[in-house]
């Protein structure tokens, strides 16, 4: 087992049954012009977590995590999957499946739509499609976690209120055993980003553990790998 000082206490897990689940890092949430931005966010509040994220990223890769999975936020072009209740929400500038400045917003296929380059997936690395915030809603996630053996996850992604709290919360309900990084989760609100990670370790840990993606790397990748993560950004 591998042990990581975590809030409320520390996570144990074995990398082999472990998943390194990365939500939504899409052009969509992270870039200008997207659906993000359409909501009225500021986009580069989201920035900050990408650099910590691929040193996550490449650890994982380098010790052979249990899996690796992204997953992107979206809809079919013709929208049959899109209930109206999300569709119609709100009054952003650019609704869902609108064009966009890089292409259809949330559609699938869609350049807006895919994972930002800097975290781009690699061959034989699970992309999970999902209609709604959480990974489990509408998806095959759960059957190839299960397909895998898979029974802890380690969260990373945007936005931590919204599709990382969605998911840790089905996950728990799941039986999973989630860590969530601090550092590798963003918002478009500070204050939410800073209440949604204490919601998850509160009460005992409620939902889940919560750790600088300092404290992963560490408990994973001793002085012996450094030369397998050199080149990865700093
Ligand atoms: N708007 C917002 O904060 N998030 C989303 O719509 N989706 C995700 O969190 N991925």
């Amino acid at each position: 087992m591998t042990t990581v000082p975590a809030d409320p206490y520390p996570f144990e897990f074995a990398p082999a049954t472990t998943a390194l689940v990365i939500i939504d890092m899409q052009r969509d949430f992270v870039e200008l012009g997207g659906f993000g931005e359409t909501l009225g966010n500021d986009v580069s509040l989201l920035q900050s977590v990408v650099p910590p994220l691929q040193k996550v990223l490449a650890t994982a890769r380098a010790i052979g995590m249990g899996a690796i999975v992204h997953t992107r936020e979206g809809h079919v072009p013709d929208l049959s999957d899109c209930p109206p209740a999300k569709l119609t929400r709100g009054e952003p500038s650019l609704r869902i499946g609108d064009p966009g400045p890089k292409g259809r917003i949330l559609i699938r296929g869609e350049y807006g739509h895919d994972i930002i380059d800097d975290l781009a997936p690699a061959p034989g690395e699970l992309v999970i499609d999902k209609p709604g915030k959480g990974s489990f809603h509408g998806t095959t996630f759960g059957a190839e976690l299960q397909a895998r053996g898979i029974t802890s996850l380690i969260v990373t992604g945007v936005t931590t209120e919204v599709c990382v709290h969605t998911t840790v919360r089905e996950a728990n309900d799941r039986g999973y055993e989630c860590l969530v990084l601090s550092d590798c989760t963003g918002s478009y609100f500070p204050e939410f980003q800073k209440a949604g990670l204490a919601m998850i370790a509160a009460q005992g840990g409620i939902f889940g553990w919560v750790a600088p993606s300092t404290a992963l790397i560490t408990a994973l990748a001793p002085t012996s790998m450094a030369p397998a993560l050199e080149g990865t950004p700093s």
